[in-house]
């Protein structure tokens, strides 16, 4: 057996064949059982009052109609909050969203539980809701305490600063529109026990509500997840209560019951990025040094607190980006509004931060005459007096001088800025603008207990391997690397791994594969439970052939004692001969973090990623229309596990923050009902909108300096965040285009709209 392709290798995704031919088996795509049933829930038409009462007698008349639930027939308890209380499965009192869970049908098809939901008859008691940000911000509207992180005076370097200014940014939501929906089917079992099949980044957090709801313990439940068709945040919590809903039904009526949103019950029904409305008060010096800055961010949570609390910290924790700010305030609000309750998007409220700080940068730059690059590097960390975020974790090592200084070159930057202007004089309607910015992001969950993950390695006596761990793969590549990683322990080719679904019977306790920890946590945990059978391997065949244990090589394939050659296969019939355990558990627990809320200091991150883009934006001043010409990215994975992957994520993850920075966008009507709630009427991406030119490049040499799983760095979410150059180039064309009269309080998403509306009240160059 010869074989390199482990570590480093660009291998596909394990699945990619079968995404693209229909094999991959979604929830939905599972054979059908037999009296397989559906489930549809019926949701509120208003967005803030009381039921008053409620006739589902013509629901239940409907035709192929089963059974039909409401709170009262919720066997166990009703909250399904996931930190805090505050979701009702189903409401039977209070309503506070257009679209809250009501009541649940089950039916013969899909279609007849869907049409059967309309057939209710419920009378409300309306309230005014409260649908505006800045409304709930007056009010003190929250719904969760606010929460201040600080270091030095914000006030006294503010006053003592040669230029000062305010400004606010308002950033918008945006919908996950993964391509699988909210999807689960549940299956009863012998003794009261259930298992559940279900899209969802979190199965132990499946399992603990399907438990409650149903007032079984969690050994009675057991819930698998074999793949999701992307959830990018939007199936860590908010995927559970369809798998309640299918758990209830089935354990009710013994049938099998699968609940799936349409997409518009998905658009609907289901949380989205939390918008912003942030505040800043900035000080610098002549030369652009920020001196201080107090800060005031404020996220819209929706009507519960879902996980907010920790959103909105980590907005705070970004908001500072790459830079270094002497002083600096930073108060967090988590705004309740009379809308769905809001929850993770790639990012989970870092981008919401990071793009306020790049806005300030911009608006210095503007004041200063001065490139806004050359801004950028003046307020960079650096690892000696210029360390210190505002939550006292130290930047100890920090790829970003690098990264920016060969992007600069790689990307033509100076020359390209210098064609630009040459560009925007000669053309009066269309601009160009260019922007460089860069992205720092913490990697760990800031919330320290989530940081640990568990994994099970079998070796069967054909020296075949069963692999599996705590993550769930959501089209991020997370199985193919963990194999990698194992494959490289036990030198064998990854072909030789069998990846099985995430099931929460064979490790427990996991945490959402979230926060971009997949590989790094999983990954270890992998490691560790591979190393223990191959140290048992070790011990066994230095015993059996009396070689001592550092005599006895795995490498390429083969098992060397001494000169003696066996295969894997070999040497794992002959442990099992031996009578040598071959299975083993494995868990890894992030090291070095800890964080005290309470006074906001600590060291809530392992580490940082880095990197870094350039993009180059067209727009038309007439129609507000903006195209990129090129884009150039360079960023840190760290030694990559697999190129291929990592260059994937970070092409797609540009390519999701470009669609909320500049396209998606979402609509109330003034009753609080989604306008934007199907791909009619919500402009995501397409394909014609990647970059002309797209040049996306890993750092080389970069080893992540802290011990993570063969020195990579986690790729998930960061990439995201480097869209936010984009956003900036758009306004570097609008200065432009105003012949630099006045800095453009540019909002996100910049659609066309709002490039329009800037360039009118800025005026255009005569
Ligand atoms: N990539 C794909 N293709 N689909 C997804 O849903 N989710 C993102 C990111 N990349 C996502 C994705 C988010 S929000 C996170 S946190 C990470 O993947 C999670 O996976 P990881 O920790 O294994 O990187
Ligand atoms: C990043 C994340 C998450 C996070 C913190 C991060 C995340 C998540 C939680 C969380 C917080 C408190 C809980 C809980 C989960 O925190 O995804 O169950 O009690 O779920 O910095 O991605
Ligand atoms: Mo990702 S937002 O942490 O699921």
């Amino acid at each position: 057996m010869e074989d390199t392709s482990r570590i480093g290798s660009a291998l596909p995704h394990d699945s990619a064949r079968k995404h693209v031919t229909g094999e991959a088996t979604y929830v939905e795509d599972m054979p059908k059982l037999v009296g397989q049933r559906y489930a549809c829930v019926g949701r509120s038409s208003i967005a803030s009052g009381k039921i008053i009462s409620m006739d589902l007698q013509p629901v239940l008349e409907a035709q192929g109609v089963i059974d039909v639930i409401s709170a009262s027939d919720i066997p166990g308890g009703i909250d399904i909050g996931p930190v805090f209380p505050g979701d009702p499965l189903l409401t039977d009192s209070l309503v506070e969203y257009v679209g809250q869970p009501i009541f649940a049908v089950l039916a013969t098809s899909h279609e007849r539980a869907r049409k059967a939901v309309t057939l209710a008859n419920i009378e409300y008691q309306l309230q005014t809701p409260v649908l505006d940000l800045q409304q709930a911000i007056d009010q003190k509207f929250f719904v969760r305490p606010p929460h201040t992180m600080q270091r030095g005076e914000a006030d006294t370097a503010l006053a003592k600063s040669k230029h000062r200014f305010q400004g606010k940014l308002r950033v918008g939501g945006q919908e996950h529109f993964y391509l699988e929906g909210q999807a689960s089917t549940a299956i009863p079992e012998e003794d009261g026990c259930i298992t559940v099949h279900t899209s969802s980044q979190n199965p132990t957090e499946a399992q603990k509500l399907v438990a409650e709801v149903l007032g079984l313990s969690m050994n009675q439940v057991k819930v698998v997840t074999r793949r999701m068709g992307g959830a990018f945040g939007g199936k860590e919590t908010q995927g559970s209560a369809w798998s309640c809903i299918a758990a209830i039904f089935a354990l009710r009526n013994q049938c099998a019951v699968t609940c799936r949103l349409s997409r518009q019950d998905d658009m609907v029904m289901t949380g989205k990025r939390h918008s912003f409305l942030n505040r800043y008060d900035v000080g610098c010096t002549d030369q652009g040094e920020i001196l201080g800055i107090d800060y005031r961010l404020a996220g819209q949570c929706g009507y519960s607190p879902d996980l907010s609390d920790a959103i909105v910290d980590r907005a705070m924790f970004h908001c500072d980006n790459a830079y270094f700010i002497p002083d600096i305030r930073i108060e967090g609000l988590r705004c309740k509004t009379n809308t769905v309750s809001n929850t993770a998007f790639r990012g989970f409220g870092g981008p919401q931060g990071m793009i306020t700080v790049e806005a300030v940068i911009d608006q210095i730059a503007y004041t200063l005459g001065k490139d806004p690059l050359e801004i950028r590097k003046r307020n960079l960390y650096n690892l000696s007096d210029r360390n210190l975020t505002p939550y006292h974790q130290e930047v100890d090592h920090y790829s970003l001088p690098r990264i920016i200084d060969q992007l600069e070159v790689d990307a033509d930057y100076w020359n390209r800025r210098e064609a630009v202007k040459a560009f925007n004089e000669i053309n009066p309607v269309i601009k160009k603008g260019l922007a460089l910015t860069p992205v720092k992001f913490g990697i760990s969950f800031t919330v320290s207990h989530l940081n640990q993950a568990g994994a099970l390695v079998h070796v069967y006596s054909d020296g075949s391997i069963h692999l599996n761990h705590g993550g769930t793969e959501m089209g991020q590549g997370l199985m193919v690397k963990i194999s990698q990683i194992v494959a490289e322990e036990f030198q064998v080719s990854p072909e030789n791994i069998i990846i099985s679904a995430t099931q929460t019977d064979k490790v427990p306790n996991t945490s959402p594969t979230a926060a971009s920890s997949g590989t790094d946590i999983n990954g270890m945990a992998a490691l560790n439970a591979a190393r223990k059978i191959k140290n048992r391997i070790i011990q066994f065949l230095s015993e059996k052939y009396d070689v001592p244990l550092d005599h006895v090589k795995f490498k390429n394939g083969e098992v060397f004692v001494e000169e003696r050659s066996l295969t894997f296969a070999e040497v794992a019939h002959q442990a099992w001969m031996g009578r040598v355990s071959l299975s083993a558990t494995g868990f890894y627990k992030t090291p070095k973090i800890h964080y005290d809320r309470e006074t906001a200091k600590g060291r809530p991150f392992l580490y940082f990623a880095n990197g870094a883009a350039v993009s180059e934006v067209i727009i038309d001043t007439l129609t507000g229309e903006c195209r990129l010409s090129r884009v150039d990215i360079l960023h840190d994975v760290g030694n990559s596990i697999n190129p291929a992957i990592d260059i994937g994520q970070i092409e797609g993850g540009f390519i999701q923050g470009l669609g909320w920075l500049t396209c998606e966008e979402l609509q109330w009507d003034t009753s609080g009902r989604l306008l934007t709630d199907s791909p009619a009427t919500y402009k995501i991406p397409a394909i014609s909108d990647t970059p002309a030119e797209f040049n996306v490049s890993l750092l080389k040499n970069a080893a992540n300096s802290e011990p993570t799983v063969f020195r990579s760095k986690a790729v998930g979410e960061p990439p995201l965040m480097l869209a936010i150059s984009a956003w900036c180039a758009i306004r570097d064309a609008i200065i432009a285009a105003s012949g630099s009269k006045s800095f453009p309080i540019l909002h996100a998403p910049a659609t066309p709209e709002e490039v329009l509306r800037c360039i009118h009240e800025t005026g255009m160059q005569q």
